[in-house]
Formats: C-alpha cells, structure tokens, sequence
C-alpha cells in the first residue's frame, strides 16, 4: 500500500473511532505528520488528559502509554508496537527500588517520568526532563533525594540543586553514543552554531553546550532564539520538528548514531494496525495507577514547572 493510501484510511478510521493520534518528539517524521500533537511525554499525556476523543493511539514507548493511561483511566490507549519499550526505563525494577529505598529510608523519590508505572507506584515525586530540576528546588524542605533511573538527569540536577542526591546507575543508550568528539567535530564545521543538548547526555557533553534542555525546550528555544544554526545533541528524530517548525533555520545533528530503535518501531502500517485490531490497549492495574498517579500529580501540582 502507498503512504497515501494508508493515511486516507487512518484519517477515516480516526472519525469512526474517534480517536486521536499523539506523536512523540522523536518519532518518524511520516508519523509525526499525522499526529493530531507532537511533544514530550508530558505534553503528550496533559493532551491525552483534555482530550474528548474515546481513544488514543500513543506513537511513542511503553512508559508513555502507560502514563497517559495512568492519567485517563476511562480512555482506551493504545501503542501500535508492543515491543516500543525504552531501555533506560527497564533498568530499574519495582522490587530493586524497594531495596535500594531500605538503604537511605530518610531519601524523598524522585523519579524520571522515564520509568514503569510500579516504579512511580513506589516514588514521591515524578519529573520529566522539562522540571527535574524546578522540581527538585521547590522541595524546600528536603536535602536528600533518591533520583532514579537516570544517573546523567541526575548529576546535572545535582550540579545545579544544593541537595544531596543519590544517583541510580541508569542511563539512555542512544544518548549514550553523542560522544564529546562528535560535538567538538561539529562545532568546528558550523562555529556560528549554538550548541542544545538534552540531560541524558554524559557531562562531558553538558559541558560543551549552549543550553541544557528537555526536547520542548529545545523547541521553545529554536523558535524564539535570534540564532539560525543549531547543533542539536539528542535524538536524532528532533531534526524533523525543528526544521519544519523553522524552515529559515538550520539544524545539525551531533551524529547520526543517536537513533533510538524503539522509538522508530512505530510506522504508518502500524498505526493503521492498531486503528484496525484497538490493539495493543495499555492499562494500568488500579492498585498501581493511582498510587503512580499520586507521583504524577504531585509534579503537576507544583507552580510553574510543568
Ligand atoms: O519527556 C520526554 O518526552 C523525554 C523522554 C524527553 C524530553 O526531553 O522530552
Ligand atoms: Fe528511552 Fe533513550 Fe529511547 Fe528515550 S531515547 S525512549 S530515554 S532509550
């Protein structure tokens, strides 16, 4: 089937489901236009929240079906490929946190939205990448926190916040691979170039940038920023966004090799699949979400960050 076709049918079978199509940040860009919104797992689940359709298909991994679903209890969510799951979020367990919790019973949680719902089940607090940091400052009264699963989030909030905090040895592989080389390589080919970079890279990497931002940051930043050219050191899908939102400008990858296999999962076929089967639906046991959900609120409930 041409791309054309299977759009024409998805856009049909939208109307007949009413549902809606979110798109993560670092999806394909043949999904990303057809989303109804494009964002960051928090934007996406805030849309997923407000919205009047019955159904959602979440393009984007596992931890974010889950959160929307988590946050919309009576709306069907649906990921179009099961297997779309995010290694940094499997790299801490439910029962691993548990144990590590009984070493420093005096630590307030705080956990990257990156992780399953029983591991936000057994947090204080949830953040994303956007509020870690604002986040961690409104906490007035707490001087030591337990920051999981990811240990460069960490150690950049760490750097910035005068908190104690212990580190979880997570990390995003794809991010993992945007080496200091690459974007020293890079800011020796475009020297005009402004240099964002996400916090789930290493420090070697935070040191050399411009800002330091979560991917709506990244956007916010290109569009209103009075700089044209831009080496973008996250995953590479970003590129898409920024050039279509900002066609004067110009954006560079840091390297190719910061692709992230599961987030590329999902193509049209398959949201079309899922249209088809309401397949793969994701729930959230009660239990669960509404103590994962506890974690959630708390981070929203918290002026100006999210
Ligand atoms: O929160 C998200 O969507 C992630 C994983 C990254 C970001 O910075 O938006
Ligand atoms: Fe997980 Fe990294 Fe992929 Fe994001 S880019 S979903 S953190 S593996």
């Amino acid at each position: 089937m041409e791309n054309k076709e299977i759009i024409e049918k998805i856009i049909k079978l939208k109307k007949e489901k009413n549902a809606v199509i979110l798109s993560h940040n670092y999806q394909m860009g043949e999904i990303q236009d057809i989303a109804d919104y494009v964002g960051d797992s928090l934007g996406l689940s805030q849309t997923a929240a407000k919205t009047d359709a019955d159904v959602i298909v979440f393009c984007g991994v596992h931890f974010m079906a889950e959160t929307a679903a988590i946050l919309c209890p009576e709306k069907m969510v649906l990921l179009p490929d099961l297997n779309a799951g995010c290694p940094m979020a499997n790299m801490i367990t439910a029962r691993q946190l548990r144990e590590k919790k009984k070493e420093y019973p005096d630590a307030t949680v705080v956990c990257y939205v990156n992780s399953s719902a029983e591991v936000k089940a057994e947090s204080d607090y949830c953040c994303t990448s956007a509020n870690a940091l604002a986040l961690i400052e409104s906490l007035t009264d707490v001087n030591k926190i337990l920051f999981i699963p990811d240990r460069y989030l960490g150690h950049y909030v760490a750097r910035k916040a005068k908190k104690e905090i212990i580190l979880w040895p997570g990390y995003c592989p794809t991010h993992h691979r945007i080496l200091v080389e690459d974007i020293e390589k890079q800011k020796a080919k475009h020297p005009n170039a402004l240099v964002l970079v996400h916090p789930e890279c290493t420090p070697g990497v935070i040191d050399l940038a411009d800002k330091v931002l979560s991917t709506s940051g990244i956007c916010k930043f290109a569009k209103e920023s009075e700089a044209t050219e831009f080496i973008i050191g996250t995953e590479v899908g970003m590129l898409h966004r920024l050039k279509k939102e900002n066609p004067q400008k110009k954006f560079y990858s840091v390297t190719g090799l910061a692709l992230c296999p599961n987030m590329k999962l999902i193509n049209l076929e398959k949201v079309l699949w899922s249209l088809e089967d309401m397949a793969y639906q994701i729930k959230v046991p009660e239990n669960i979400a509404v103590k994962a959900k506890r974690a959630i609120d708390r981070m929203l409930e918290v002026k100006g960050i999210a």
